[in-house]
């Protein structure tokens, strides 16, 4: 899926990779985004599984050169399935800003509300306060191996439910009349929910991931509503513990990739009336297995090109 072929990716040709934890988050640095080699961008994406955040900063990037990176990097998704590009020019941008709602202050993995949830997403700092503002990853990998052997098997039987329309289901009626965008080849003039496993299998690593958000996440399949929300909420504290976060201070330039297959995220909303703006681009990615479906399944499925539900 990826255009590039991280297989041969070499970690000489990155060495300014700064880990911030044991296990999610570095820095980068020493590479220019907007120059980069095919070379150093191989190793830029498997730094990316390994690592699932990656920060660099003092980058040169304009929207035209955020979307070029993100074609070097994988296919990129329009905007979003319901929310409009920055400008006619650059329909694979998403502009959070401030001054037109754009808050992302509840936990959740981008638009898991889909068959394909995104690979991974390229966040560039537009605006940002001097201070407030920051963002907080999770790591879901690390969520999910530090859960007790049995909530473990519990979580591997488990299918959720995820429903775009409590975060995007009044604008998309309201504010777009109900026509939404073309994405990822199927065209979102309603948010139909979909079911993911409550583990998902890394692609490309076979890691397992606590894949549920509170932004998306409606239920879980199959049991009370009472058991689908306590288990939610024991899963959610989890999942936010702050042995499993990053958090990052943002500075005008900075750039933030995320694998969105193995981290959620939250950004802090403190920052007053101050106009904060991001600017993100999409990765296309796949249809989420469980550790209960053959890969091969899904990747069937998934070269049979089925329709969003
Ligand atoms: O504003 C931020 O820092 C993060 C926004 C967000 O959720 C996203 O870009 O996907
Ligand atoms: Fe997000």
């Amino acid at each position: 899926m990826t255009v590039l072929d991280t297989s041969v990716a070499s970690k000489k040709a990155l060495p300014g990779i700064e880990p911030l934890g044991p296990r999610i988050g570095a820095d980068v640095h020493g590479l220019d985004l907007a120059s980069a080699t095919d070379e150093q961008l191989r190793a830029l994406r498997a730094a990316l599984v390994e690592h699932k955040v990656l920060f660099l900063a003092d980058q040169r990037l304009d929207p035209d050169i955020q979307v070029a990176l993100g074609r070097r990097l994988g296919e990129l998704t329009a905007s979003h399935p319901v929310v409009p590009g920055v400008d006619e020019a650059h329909p694979e941008i998403y502009a959070l800003d401030a001054a037109d709602n754009g808050f992302a202050d509840v936990w959740h993995t981008d638009v898991t509300f889909v068959r394909r949830p995104p690979l991974g997403s390229i966040l560039r700092a537009v605006q940002v306060p001097a201070a407030g503002g920051d963002t907080n990853w999770a790591d879901l990998e690390l969520a999910y191996e530090s859960l007790s052997e049995p909530f473990k098997q519990l979580a591997d039987q488990l299918i959720a439910v995820h429903d775009g329309t409590r975060e995007f289901g009044y604008y998309l009626a309201q504010q777009r009349g109900g026509v939404g965008n073309e994405w990822d080849g199927e065209r979102y003039n309603a948010l139909e929910p979909v079911e993911h496993p409550v583990v998902r299998v890394h692609p490309e690593t076979g890691r397992r991931s606590l894949f549920v958000n509170p932004g998306f996440t409606s239920h879980i399949v199959g049991v009370s509503a009472a058991e689908s929300r306590h288990i939610l909420d024991v899963f959610y504290a989890h999942i936010t513990k702050p042995e499993h976060l990053v958090r990052h201070r943002w500075r005008e330039g900075d750039v933030a990739l995320w694998d969105n297959r193995s981290t959620a995220h939250y950004a802090n909303r403190d920052y007053g009336d101050f106009r904060r703006i991001m600017h993100r681009v999409t990765l296309r990615g796949d249809e989420p297995w469980g550790p209960a479906r053959s890969r091969e399944t899904v990747l069937d499925h998934n070269a049979a090109g089925s329709a969003p539900a």
